[in-house]
């Protein structure tokens, strides 16, 4: 593993990204609660705040709007990505974007792959996470894994409940590490206890929570504060900001909570 410490997408060792690839992955559904995150520009905007340490988006976003935020934003280029539009046997997520592409062509500072561990396809996505994490060391940049437990082999198997078991986050979250991922992305597990956890089974590897739907400020904090006093390293969001009509008021807060314990 490398030393990330001086990545623009850290601060104190810590990260606040700001996720924005929802079109890709919901749809432009996501962006009915506030009409104005259909426009990249806007999330662009938002992502000016001191609080975020990097926007990640796709590489059509990226080519299209990053120009005109080179100097404000720090860029994660989001390797694989999918729709919900097809049917398919089991999650896979493929790729669209080569890391080489992503920094010398986009200009990113970190690279984003989604690995859907469970799935009958978890094997070929083991083999595209080999290319990217070593791909992602040749251009010295840290690849950020969203480790989302889901898929037939998890569904089918009593020994676990589910992809929201919180020993199946766990696991989950470990292959992050074994795999060679410099940050994984896990859903919130439940609790402090549990966010420990996972915070435990990924030793150097850090550990942000990923957002969730949008719920209250408060809930929201609450689930933040819980997982940076489990001893994780942040937050990837992008439904509970983009989807506010005022995102700055809650990044102030996630300012306090993510750096300055
Ligand atoms: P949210 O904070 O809106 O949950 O975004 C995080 C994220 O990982 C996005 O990068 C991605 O588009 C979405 O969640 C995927 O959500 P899911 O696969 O759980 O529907």
């Amino acid at each position: 593993m490398r030393d990330f410490s001086d990545s623009p997408i850290l601060r104190n060792g810590n990260s606040l990204i700001v996720a924005y690839d929802h079109g890709t992955e919901h749809g432009p559904v996501d962006f009915k609660p506030n009409p104005e995150s259909i426009d990249p520009r806007h999330v662009f905007e938002v992502a000016k705040h001191d609080a975020v340490t990097c926007l990640a988006v796709q590489k059509g976003i990226a080519e299209t709007y990053y120009p005109d935020y080179k100097d404000d934003v720090n860029l994660m280029v989001k390797l694989n990505g999918n729709s919900d539009l097809s049917e398919r046997e089991d999650y896979y997520s493929p790729k669209q974007c080569t890391v080489r592409y992503a920094v010398e062509e986009l200009g990113a500072e970190a690279v984003g792959y989604t690995m859907y561990a469970g799935s009958k396809y978890e094997d070929k996505m083991w083999e595209d996470f080999r290319e990217v994490q070593e791909e992602a060391r040749k251009y010295d940049v840290p690849v950020v894994m969203w480790a989302y437990p889901r898929g037939k082999g998890i569904e089918g198997n009593s020994d676990y409940g589910g992809s929201t078991d919180p020993d199946v986050i766990a696991y989950a979250a470990r292959l992050g590490l074994e795999l060679g991922a410099d940050m994984v992305k896990v859903k919130y597990p439940g609790s402090e206890g549990n966010m420990g956890h996972v915070v435990n089974v990924t030793g150097k590897t850090k550990v942000v929570m990923s957002g969730g739907s949008k719920r209250s400020d408060d809930e929201f904090i609450k689930d933040v504060q819980t997982t940076i006093d489990a001893g994780a390293n942040g937050l990837a969001v992008g439904r509970n900001v983009f989807q506010r009509e005022n995102p700055e008021e809650i990044l102030d807060r996630l300012e306090e909570v993510i750096f300055k314990r």
